[in-house]
């Protein structure tokens, strides 16, 4: 397997960098907000992304989904977003919830 856990937690953070790009251009009001919150706020709204039928999991098809949208596969890291499901999903459901969204970030 090629992704190994620096390359697993660089994709992660790369995640979070393109939710908070994603949340600036959305709305830029409380830009003093402390970094635990924004980061949950960031986390929050990137489950909400990802859970494309708000059904409160995340499966691998929904991955799959944001994949494409986002063009993540182009991405020259060995990890992908299905690493989430082999690393974070905690109790092995084969889905993420928002709790192991949390844990995860
Ligand atoms: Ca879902
Ligand atoms: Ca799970």
């Amino acid at each position: 397997d090629n992704c190994k856990t620096t390359e697993y937690s660089k994709m992660k953070s790369m995640l979070l960098d393109l939710q908070n790009q994603k949340y600036i251009t959305q709305e830029n009001e409380n830009p003093n907000d402390e970094d635990i919150s924004r980061k949950k706020l960031l986390v929050d709204q990137m489950f909400k992304y990802f859970d494309a039928d708000s059904n409160g999991l995340i499966d691998i098809n929904e991955l799959t989904q944001v994949i494409k949208q986002e063009e993540l596969g182009k991405d020259l890291s060995d990890c992908t977003l299905y690493d989430l499901l082999k690393y974070d999903d905690f109790n092995s459901d084969k889905h993420l919830a928002l709790e192991e969204f949390y844990r995860a970030f």
